[in-house]
């Protein structure tokens, strides 16, 4: 697989609402010298409550376009000397002009899963990691079922467990890809920690448990981060890591857009503090940032996920 023949799956940067690449440069990086790979599914179709997800790499594209420095203030690092980023553009998603009717959410799963399986084939193959940009979070699960190969521990940031077996009648939706991923066994319940945890139900709460799953919910990571750090480092030691960050695992007055803000929740400083915690001996393979929204020209929300996804990109990692 190689990324030239993935070429038309792709709407290119410029030509997305956006108009910019992200974190747009005089200089463009070319795909051969990127590590990171760039790649948006601006997908909105299972979400209940809020809907602006379909316009997170948008929000993401524009305010690292316009407003961020690539310099990485904390790191002191430019995001550009320690990682090159090429952004692929976004999956094209053929909209039915139906209404969201139960066969078209399966066959767009069914497309995307395709697609995503390819363009993650493809970062394997050139050794660079795959960076999704949600798009609600249900994609998460096509980019880690095919990077679960690569046995990863996966870190998951998010107010929510997303663990239901179904709801409002789907199998796989936004809340429930982390429940298949370890059902289908495609990754242990061992390797999963979940971090700032505030909403879940009873069901979910003894799923997790009962799949092996690791929880620091919004209280142990308010009451006790040093447990957090130290186990979070020693169990990416010489691991592949992943990251799923669903921007709401941010309290609430953060994200003002995204679809289901909560109270409770982390602020930038501990987020920093957990990801600076991962083992500089591990090397991650995958990441997603999922359910920005924009609303209202109301562009916050895509600052804090630009700056987190310098965050978590400019950590040193093995291989960088
Ligand atoms: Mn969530």
């Amino acid at each position: 697989m190689d990324f030239d023949e993935l070429d038309k799956i792709f709407i290119i940067p410029e030509k997305t609402k956006s108009g910019y690449g992200f974190a747009d440069i005089p200089q463009p990086i070319t795909l051969d010298k990127a590590k990171a790979v760039f790649y948006g599914v601006p997908l909105d179709l299972t979400t209940t409550f809020g809907k602006s997800t379909a316009r997170g790499p948008e929000a993401v594209r524009t305010t690292s376009a316009l407003q961020t420095e690539t310099y990485v203030f904390d790191e002191k690092v430019d995001i550009y000397d320690r990682i090159g980023i090429y952004d692929l553009g976004d999956i094209k998603i053929h909209r039915s002009n139906k209404d969201k009717k139960k066969p078209h959410i399966e066959s767009t799963f069914r497309y995307l899963d395709e697609k995503v399986s390819s363009v993650c084939k493809a970062a394997l193959d050139f050794n660079k990691i795959p960076v999704l940009l949600g798009g609600e979070h249900t994609v998460s699960y096509f980019q880690i079922k095919e990077l679960s190969k690569e046995n990863p521990i996966v870190i998951h940031f998010d107010a929510h467990r997303d663990m239901k077996e179904e709801y409002g009648g789907l199998k796989l939706c936004h809340t429930t890809p982390f429940y298949y991923l370890i059902k289908e066994d495609h990754i242990p319940g061992e390797n999963l920690v979940q971090i700032g945890i505030r909403q879940a139900d009873s069901y979910e709460n003894e799923v997790a448990k009962s799949f092996g799953v690791t929880t620091f919910d919004a209280w142990d990571v308010h009451d006790r981060i040093n447990d957090l750090l130290s186990h979070l480092k020693k169990i990416t030691e010489n691991k592949n890591v992943y990251i799923s960050f669903d921007i709401d695992v941010y309290d609430l007055p953060y994200v003002p857009c995204t679809g289901t803000p909560e109270p409770f929740g982390l602020d930038p400083f501990q987020i920093a503090r957990i990801i600076k915690s991962i083992s500089n001996s591990s090397t991650l393979i995958g990441l997603d940032l999922v359910e920005v929204g924009l609303k209202n020209n109301d562009f916050r929300e895509g600052v804090l996920a630009t700056q987190t996804l310098f965050r978590i990109l400019a950590h040193r990692y093995k291989t960088m």
